[in-house]
């Protein structure tokens, strides 16, 4: 393992935080490269827990290096509060911790755009966690941003808000909301970017000069494949690129340094907001899914949706990402299934469909065609020995790496970071 990028293969909320936490120790560098809070890794160390939004989840490991990389958008507040929370449980991270100084900064207005657009789809709402994560990355690709980097500039920060806010002001008025407040953001700013300031730096540069010195880099991806916004079921996708080519572009690691990519893929798929999800329960046995696997948003403790393992998605999210090993996730949560189905393809208007539908519409019209598996009903709550497993489970687990196309490397029968089985 050198520079290896940990990626959500469903929807997110596979149990990245999990792995990361895992292998961390593997690596001198945990760097982040897109998304912000909206993310929930919830990780689980000597029974403790910790939901981390922001900063990545090898945090938690003292003496490793975290980054967060230029493709992150970062909300001042949400960071500060994180810093100090953690700070409170004893976690010191003074000297390393890295912001770049290119991530873009979250801002009121973008909170504000965002509520007024959700409100404006209607039915076809995206479901978004309103952390401004959107509109941040509008201002990013509409060159108007405000960037870590100018945060180093007490100087100049009020005339630069003052245009960002300026036009945004226009656009809320427009619609009808309260508009921004100049005055109180340039306070609430200059008074937050003096205490994150000493983190910014050119990050870029600065993960380049340690590989060179031999140190190795795990990335931590946000979000999953689906929720891409390039790759992913849109118009219902969040505004990054949380799949594996994400990592050289939010970090500035070049592609030809990257080793490996490992996918966190869940026995079962979920999913937060709204968009297409073909093999979705709405019935008992969704339900189930969600009492048994704990389904709800950990950043906004919504209820996830629940469904079948679904192998298009998979066998999709190991095309796009390059997949070189797949770690099992939550694979107890189907313990006392009698029956397990898997999808295997969808049906479209009578036609099987040899890849996934680029139109929303279409994906959402699909009907999974199923195989149904025998469950193995017994617990596999804490197994850390793949012979120890059911006949059933590993028939299931066999089933899966046929359909990915990939060798399930790891899997996870709970929690904390000891349920874990790992495979030569
Ligand atoms: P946004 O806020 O612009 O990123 O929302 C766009 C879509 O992306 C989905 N999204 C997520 N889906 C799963 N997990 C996420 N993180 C939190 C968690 C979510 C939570 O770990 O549980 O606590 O609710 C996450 N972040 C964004 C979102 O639901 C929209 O469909
Ligand atoms: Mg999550």
């Amino acid at each position: 393992m050198k520079n290896i990028v940990v990626v959500g293969t469903q929807w997110g909320d596979e149990g990245k935080g999990k792995v990361v936490d895992l292998i961390a120790p593997h690596f001198d560098i945990v760097a982040r490269y897109q998304g912000g809070h909206n993310a929930g890794h919830t990780v689980i160390v000597r029974g403790e827990k910790f939901v981390l939004h922001l900063l990545p989840s090898g945090i938690v490991h003292a003496g490793k290096s975290c980054v967060i990389g230029n493709g992150v958008v970062i909300d001042p507040t949400a960071l500060l509060s994180e810093m100090d929370e953690l700070a409170a449980r004893g976690i010191d991270f003074t000297g390393r911790l890295h912001i770049s100084n290119r991530a873009h900064i979250i801002l009121p207005h973008h909170l504000a755009l965002e509520r007024t657009s959700e409100q404006r789809r209607g039915i076809r709402q995206v479901g978004t966690t309103l952390r401004g994560i959107g509109p941040a990355y509008e201002d990013k690709i509409g060159r108007r941003g405000l960037r870590a980097g100018d945060l180093l500039h007490p100087e100049r920060l009020k005339r630069q808000l003052e245009e960002i806010i300026g036009e945004a002001n226009d656009i809320l008025q427009m619609r009808g909301a309260e508009p921004i407040a100049l005055a109180a953001t340039v306070d609430d700013l200059l008074g937050k970017a003096s205490r994150i300031a000493p983190f910014v730096t050119d990050t870029a540069l600065w993960l380049n000069r340690e590989m060179s010195a031999g140190k190795s880099i795990l990335f931590e991806g946000a979000q999953g494949t689906m929720l891409d916004i390039d790759h992913g079921t849109y118009p219902y996708v969040t505004s990054s690129s949380g799949t594996a080519g994400g990592a050289t572009v939010g970090t500035g690691v070049p592609p030809t340094a990257i080793t490996g990519v490992l996918g966190i893929m869940k026995a079962y798929t979920t999913r937060v907001g709204s968009g297409p999800f073909p093999t979705e329960l709405t019935n008992a046995t969704g339900e189930r899914l969600r009492a048994r696997g704990h389904e709800y948003g950990a950043s906004t403790g919504r209820p996830r949706r629940c469904g079948w393992f679904d192998g298009v998605v998979a066998r999709y999210a190991r095309m796009i990402n390059g997949l070189t090993t797949v770690a099992l996730m939550k694979l107890d949560v189907l313990d006392d299934f009698e029956t397990i189905d898997i999808c295997t393809g969808y049906r479209l208007h009578g036609e099987v469909l040899d890849a996934i539908p680029h139109d929303a519409e279409d994906l959402e019209a699909v009907e999974p065609i199923y195989e149904t598996l025998p469950g193995w009903q017994s617990s596999t709550v804490g197994l850390t020995d793949f012979a120890q497993l059911p006949t059933n489970a590993r028939r299931y687990i066999a089933r899966l790496e046929a359909l990915v196309g990939c060798d399930i490397g790891l899997v996870s029968t709970g929690p904390d970071r000891h349920d874990t089985i790992l495979r030569a």
